[in-house]
């Protein structure tokens, strides 16, 4: 099967350039996370970041090795990453900015559960010198690649260049990424939900109205469904890509947003599911045409497979 290196010849040399940065990065995190527990690296720090929540040493861990891959690769002019307030400017003369989650899931890291690092790729708007935060606030529909890397039973990179879905599976012992599959297709029925059903008394009546048709019996159309929920999105939607379904985080009644963050979760997981042919919505919109307003801005999400998340659109109405 084909290695990712030759992979990326067929990808306009600036971008390759940035995606092979963050797949080396990934390559050391997933090491980092198979081996956190012998190296001290489990545990929070004794800082919090600008969410306000206590930072995992692997979450600083892995935004730092990020940051200097990142940095090293030319064409990238700007960063920024759930672990940083602001924009950082990595070169001055690149034409590419990237919004990461360097780690996420990481409540996840001390129990041993899949976790992942998630990206969007921009081109810069303003021409050259430092990066600005308006570099960073385009509609995912002005994105031109995106992805994410599954510290999982097995280490998968997914991602899109805007010309179908591509995945790839690590070798650990050659330190190398494979192609598995070229174009990945997310089916557009599926029998699986995948929500934090804990907090069902405090999202949107659509939410309520789709649970009640996922957990209704009825045999001619496979119901009740199954709900599989890691609490990893990076791990959620990777079993929805392959399986079917549809993953939530809806917004609360009465609220428009809801937890996850729109630049680096919401716009990049959305822009791989369109690519694959399935939807990704805020539970009334295509989350691709937001016009973001702010770095961490957070956003409602429903996304999967096409059939499901029309269903729960009609429940929107
Ligand atoms: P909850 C992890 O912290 C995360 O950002 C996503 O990876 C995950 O889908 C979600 O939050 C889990 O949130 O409220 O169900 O614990």
């Amino acid at each position: 099967t084909m290695p990712f290196s030759v992979y990326l010849q067929q990808v306009d040399p600036d971008l390759a350039g940035l995606l092979s940065a963050v797949a080396d990065a990934s390559v050391k995190l997933s090491d980092a996370v198979r081996n956190a527990p012998l190296r001290n690296l489990t545990g929070a720090m004794d800082t919090t970041n600008v969410q306000g929540e206590i930072v995992q040493k692997l979450d600083d861990y892995s935004n730092q090795v990020l940051m200097d891959y990142c940095k090293a690769s030319v064409a990238c002019a700007g960063y920024l990453s759930e672990e940083n307030e602001g924009v950082t400017t990595m070169n001055e003369t690149g034409s590419l900015v990237i919004a990461v989650d360097p780690l996420d899931g990481s409540s996840n890291i001390d129990i041993a559960a899949p976790i992942g690092t998630i990206f969007a790729i921009w081109k810069r708007k303003s021409v050259a010198g430092p990066i600005l935060e308006s570099d960073f606030l385009q509609k995912g529909d002005e994105c031109i690649a995106a992805g994410y890397v599954l510290y999982g039973s097995a280490t998968m990179l997914m991602l899109s260049v805007g010309k179908g879905v591509q995945l790839f599976a690590l070798n650990s012992s050659t330190a190398t990424y494979m192609s598995v599959n070229s174009n990945v297709q997310l089916p557009s029925i599926g029998k699986i939900y995948s929500m934090n059903q804990g907090n069902l008394s405090k999202f949107e009546q659509a939410a309520k109205r789709f649970v009640a048709h996922c957990t209704e019996t009825d045999k001619d159309t496979s119901r009740p469904y199954s709900i599989r929920y890691i609490g990893s999105m990076v791990g959620d939607m990777y079993r929805t890509f392959l399986k079917g379904g549809v993953f939530l985080y809806p917004a609360y009644e009465g609220e428009t947003k809801g937890k996850l963050r729109l630049l680096y979760e919401c716009i990049p997981m959305s822009f791989l599911a369109e690519q694959a042919g399935g939807m990704g919505t805020n539970g009334k919109e295509r989350i691709l045409s937001l016009q973001p307003t702010g770095l961490h801005e957070r956003c409602a999400i429903v996304i999967g497979s096409s059939a499901l998340v029309d269903l729960y659109l009609s429940f929107s109405k």
